[in-house]
């Protein structure tokens, strides 16, 4: 039984379709930089917003309408809730999907309890994997919800606590293996503090880096090749998330020895929370080998709060795809929409306008992004900015062993430095606008 039988596979219609279901640039099979969009995006579908998220703000309860749902929190309603997801899956053509251990599954009373409701669950999401080929990009543990974590997993002050989470992030381990996960998440969730009154900020970084520990070894233990990725966040629950930005998280990761192991899952509306812009984040990440995946939402500049929206802005989508693409794309990762549709757009059907919006403004972006790097138009223009680098003293101190005193005797004999070039950040701006223009 189909739970949207009104809607079809999305599919390619160009740009210009006047169906608000079909793709207008996400046309899966095309090339850009020899490679299929496909592989460019590996767009993944969230569990938690699009099948547990009903609407409820502060002031209000939830108000979507999921008529698949039967009002419990049965395993047989989860269960039947993963054969509607991977159909939601297909139709959108999206390859992979995302999940908490507790969004598929229900807790239970007791730990035990609770894995067995993820492991009936599991069997659910494998049939349907390997019914649709669609495939697992990340798994992850719910570790914020539930009130034993009020003061964190990995950094609670409760040593029970620390134990539990690790219980949970080992069996949520296993379904990710089991799964076929290509990767396994960390967002801090409650990892950081309220009060550093209370607080013993070096005592909770020690456990969280010895946290991580244990999760590599297991992972090593049980064969799990996937890659681990810290999704940088920097307030939400908590006034100061340990894992602010992907500075904070690259930092914690050298200090803790762990860099060999994780990279960064940067999401768009974390990025804006910390005052940097994604593709900041990105090139950060990138220029230290730790650009691993995205999590694909926007705020809105006039909350500033996590709003996790669709993104829709294809400025920003050229940003983003253009910054992944200078290095190297997105491996393992993808672009997982990390996104919930508004408390008033509580039809399903929203679901497909949402996703489909948000997956073209994508393969929009990727397209301007490679036009603009098939022309060399921007690249050609940083080098060229460095290019005092490239030869004489600049390249000199590149290469290592210069002094003080030798910038001093060239300087001495120079009398002064060579005259500075405008920055062009205007003329840059109107030539990704000119790019935008262009079909
Ligand atoms: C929270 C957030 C999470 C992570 C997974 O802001 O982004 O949903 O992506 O735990
Ligand atoms: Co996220």
């Amino acid at each position: 039984m189909s739970a949207f039988p009104d809607v079809p596979v999305i599919p390619y219609e160009g740009p210009d379709s006047d169906n608000p279901l079909a793709f207008r640039w996400y046309n899966p099979d095309e090339e850009i930089e020899g490679k299929s969009m496909r592989d460019h995006l590996r767009f993944s579908i969230v569990y938690w917003h699009t099948f547990r998220g009903g609407g409820a703000d502060p002031f209000g309860v939830a108000t979507a309408v999921r008529p698949w749902e039967d009002g419990t929190d049965s395993v047989e309603n989860a269960q039947q809730r993963a054969r509607v997801a991977f159909e939601l899956f297909e139709k959108l053509q999206a390859p992979y999907y995302a999940f908490h251990d507790r969004d598929v599954a229900p807790e239970g009373a007791s730990l035990a309890e609770s894995n067995r409701n993820l492991d009936a669950v599991a069997d659910v999401l494998e049939q349907e994997q390997q019914r649709s080929g669609v495939k697992l990009l990340w798994g992850t543990a719910n570790m914020f919800t539930n009130p034993r974590f009020m003061h964190g997993a990995a950094t609670t002050c409760n040593a029970d606590v620390f134990a539990f989470a690790g219980a949970q992030v080992k069996k949520a381990l296993e379904v990710t293996l089991r799964l076929g996960g290509e990767n396994y998440v960390f967002w801090g969730g409650r990892e950081g503090y309220q009060s550093l009154y209370n607080t013993d900020m070096k005592r909770e970084m020690d456990h969280l880096g010895a946290f991580m520990h244990m999760a590599v070894d297991y992972a090593k233990e049980i064969g799990f090749k996937g890659q681990f990725l810290i999704e940088p966040k920097p307030k939400e629950p908590t006034k100061h998330q340990y894992d602010s930005d992907a500075a904070a998280c690259l930092n914690f990761l050298r200090a803790y020895d762990l860099m060999d192991h994780f990279k960064l899952n940067l999401e768009t509306n974390h990025a804006t929370l910390a005052g940097h812009e994604m593709m900041h984040e990105i090139d950060y990440a990138g220029a230290q080998g730790g650009l691993g995946s995205i999590d694909a939402n926007t705020g809105d500049p006039l909350l500033g709060w996590d709003t996790d929206q669709f993104g829709t802005s294809y400025y920003l989508t050229t940003q983003i795809m253009y910054y992944i693409l200078k290095h190297g794309g997105l491996g393992s990762g993808g672009v997982n929409f990390d996104a919930k549709v508004r408390r008033e757009s509580f039809e399903p059907i929203d679901l497909f306008h949402a996703h489909v919006g948000s997956m073209d403004a994508f393969a929009k972006g990727l397209r301007i992004a490679a036009a603009i790097r098939a022309d060399n138009a921007i690249e050609g223009f940083v080098s060229n900015r460095y290019s005092s680098w490239d030869e004489g003293i600049g390249a000199k101190i590149e290469a290592g062993g210069v002094t003080l005193t030798d910038l001093e005797a060239y300087m001495l004999e120079k009398g002064d430095a060579d005259a500075n070039q405008s920055g062009r950040q205007e003329m840059l701006e109107n030539l990704v606008n000119r790019y935008l223009d262009r079909r």
